[in-house]
């Protein structure tokens, strides 16, 4: 399958990052400030929150808003004037992208493979040319990631981070396939809830589309420990519950028990066991690259139930690559 292929070639997209990172360095001196606004549809507005994320925490203010929300209803939310909006598209197609970038009177950047609409009507264009045949995003989200990571460091006057171990890291994280595909083979789970907190909330949520889009299945997605606030209730022998995490402590241990106590199966993904039905162990890093490792796993788990339910994920029911109205 595509999909999968596509999956497989998360390293050299950090390669293919960095080089895009690096060629928009040599060719302007643009640096990027520190009030953003980030927008996009779908799997690109769940990139654009990492990215806001990561601008606030390291030291900036960075807000994240889906394109629909900053055309029609953006006096809800504190978009105020920032210095910067960046809208992310993969295609650089999708109309409501392209439209946002009309929403705000400041300096327009836009992040996307392509030379495209989009590109051509912003300002600035960091293009990271990750051309994927598979309709759902996949290594492309890890790449733009990566190379926006960079050029914030590289703007925010901090150090870069080491693109050659990154993308061999990326490499190390894919060699869980096998047991990725044991896990979705032994345990035909009912549904499956996804966990984060930080920086790894929004990759949840892209776990949560990654099921939905690509095996047509039921998933949820919450803040780690929010999930016991009423959530929590639906979690039953049917259940696996994905918990995506950095370092663990004794409240991500406490939490694996209760939902085994209700039955479910937990699987942790992360810089430690939890006391988990199922473990991958993902080394130490800068707590923002951890979703460059565990976005590969989330895709490979989306895939792999995807196959077991019959399905084929380079064809996703009623989806199409670009949404245009
Ligand atoms: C945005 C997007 C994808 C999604 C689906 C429909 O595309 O929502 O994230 O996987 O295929 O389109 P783009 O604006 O990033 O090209």
């Amino acid at each position: 399958h595509a999909t999968l292929r596509e999956i497989k070639r998360t390293p050299e997209g950090i390669k293919t990052a960095q080089r895009a990172f690096e060629e928009f360095v040599t060719n302007s001196d643009f640096l990027l400030p520190r009030e953003v606004v980030y927008t996009g549809c779908g799997s690109s507005h769940f990139l654009s929150q990492p990215l806001a994320m990561a601008t606030t925490r390291l030291g900036g203010r960075g807000v994240a808003l889906p394109c629909s929300e900053l055309l029609y209803s953006r006096e809800y939310y504190p978009v105020g004037k920032p210095e910067l909006l960046v809208s992310i598209s993969r295609s650089g197609e999708t109309t409501e992208a392209v439209k946002a970038l009309e929403s705000l009177d400041v300096p327009k950047f836009a992040l996307t493979a392509y030379e495209s609409t989009l590109s051509r009507k912003a300002d600035y264009a960091l293009i990271v040319p990750t051309h994927e045949e598979s309709v759902v995003m996949t290594h492309s989200f890890t790449a733009f990631y990566f190379a926006f990571l960079q050029l914030l460091n590289a703007s925010f006057g901090l150090e870069t981070y080491d693109a050659e171990m990154t993308s061999e890291l990326t490499r190390e994280a894919l060699k869980n396939e096998g047991y990725i595909r044991e896990i979705t083979g032994e345990f035909d789970f009912r549904n499956v809830i996804f966990l984060g907190s930080g920086i790894l909330y929004p990759i949840a949520l892209e776990a949560m589309l990654k099921m939905k889009e690509m095996a047509l299945f039921w998933s949820e997605a919450y803040q780690t420990f929010e999930v016991r606030h009423g959530f929590k209730s639906v979690a039953d022998e049917g259940t696996l519950v994905v918990l995506l995490v950095n370092e663990p402590f004794d409240w991500h241990e406490k939490l694996t028990k209760e939902f085994q106590g209700q039955g479910a199966r937990v699987l942790t993904i992360g810089n430690g066991d939890t006391g988990a039905d199922y473990f991958i162990d993902l080394p130490k890093v800068d707590e923002l690259l951890t979703p460059i490792l565990h976005l590969p796993i989330i895709q490979l788990l989306s895939y792999y139930k995807a196959i077991k339910r019959g399905l084929n994920p380079d064809q996703p029911r009623f989806l199409s690559k670009v949404v245009k109205w």
